[in-house]
């Protein structure tokens, strides 16, 4: 009976024992699964867009060569992620239409513009830091193929944040020119950075039941919180100032205290309204329209190929 596997579930959730794709599943676990793992890897093919931006603009051959590895490599952690989610029983197809109808979220930090060079470095060492204080727990998610997945994507991601925190370096003991760029990136892209890990706690309407379920490890809150932690005495050694005057090391706490997160502009762009959800869309869409006569190429081929066997 359902209520006997529901406990042979629960029982496998509580021994830590990793749920795989033939596996009997609450109906409510596989869709979180593919609410969370879809708009994942959206985040990932969308996320390559900021970046792609300034591919053709890097300053060296040496900085050119890493932002074309890193934005590679977004799109390999895309292609994992919707693997992983096909094992759900859904097709990407599908997931694709979501995207493009606006249906399916992705992550909010994706919507704003790099205006500078320095924006490489600050999404590198802040968004790529967030993405891994969110991720490296996922590599212990209960669903097996979303954990393995991880594994490998944070292993990059960790490049990814060296490459950007270097490039801020750089600037940093560069000029005065380039130490204010460094400056002004940090001062834009703080704030989004902060919103990636979602809603707090008490407005966060899955973390209750993606934890009871091992989907998730830890709430928005404590993740942020960590992130915080481990950042500002990164920005120290930049010599950068972290936009939030009422950033301050709580001694009692043994954390930083942190002002309040506008969460009007965060609901705004997660509702489609960003300075760039728009541009963002209709890059995918095109992209994908673009792409339609591989898809026709790849399925005649295959189409061909059944032919003969059967002959
Ligand atoms: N943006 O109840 P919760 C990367 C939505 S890293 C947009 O707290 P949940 C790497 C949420 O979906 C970025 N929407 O939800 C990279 C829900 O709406 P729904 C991607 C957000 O799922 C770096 C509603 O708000 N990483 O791509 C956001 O328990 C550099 C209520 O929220 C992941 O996706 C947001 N920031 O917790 C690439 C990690 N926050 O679906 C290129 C995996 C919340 O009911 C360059 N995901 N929402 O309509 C997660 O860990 C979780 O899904 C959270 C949200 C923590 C994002």
């Amino acid at each position: 009976s359902t209520e006997l596997l529901e406990q042979k579930f629960n029982e496998k959730i509580d021994q830590e024992v990793r749920i795989e794709p033939k596996d009997w599943m609450p109906e409510k676990y596989r869709k979180t699964l593919i609410r969370q793992i879809s708009q994942h890897a959206h985040s990932e093919i969308v996320g390559m867009l900021p970046e792609a931006n300034w591919i053709t603009r890097a300053p060296s051959l040496r900085r050119k060569a890493a932002a074309l590895a890193k934005v590679q490599d977004e799109a390999g952690h895309g292609l994992y992620l919707y693997s992983a989610c096909e094992t759900l029983g859904v097709e990407r197809d599908d997931l694709l239409a979501d995207l493009h109808s606006g249906k399916a979220k992705y992550s909010s930090i994706f919507n704003y513009p790099t205006l500078s060079w320095a924006d490489m470095g600050a999404i590198g060492w802040l968004v790529d830091g967030a993405a891994i204080m969110n991720q490296v727990p996922l590599c212990r998610a209960s669903y097996g193929p979303y954990a393995r997945a991880m594994v490998r994507v944070c292993k990059e991601e960790s490049f990814h944040q060296r490459q950007g925190y270097e490039i801020m370096l750089t600037l940093c003991k560069g000029s005065e020119a380039q130490k204010k760029m460094a400056q002004d990136a940090l001062n834009r892209w703080w704030w989004p950075s902060l919103m990636m890990f979602g809603p707090t706690d008490a407005d966060s309407k899955h973390t209750e039941q993606s934890m009871r379920w091992g989907i998730k490890r830890f709430t928005n809150d404590e993740l942020r919180q960590k992130f915080v932690d481990v950042t500002i005495p990164q920005a120290e050694i930049l010599g950068l100032t972290v936009p939030d005057k009422d950033l301050k090391w709580n001694e009692e706490r043994g954390h930083y205290d942190f002002g309040e997160i506008n969460w009007e502009e965060f609901f705004n762009v997660i509702s489609g309204n960003g300075p760039c959800n728009k541009q963002r869309i209709d890059a995918r869409k095109k992209a994908y329209d673009d792409g339609a006569w591989v898809r026709e190429a790849a399925n005649a081929y295959a189409e061909k190929k059944a032919k003969k066997k059967v002959a």
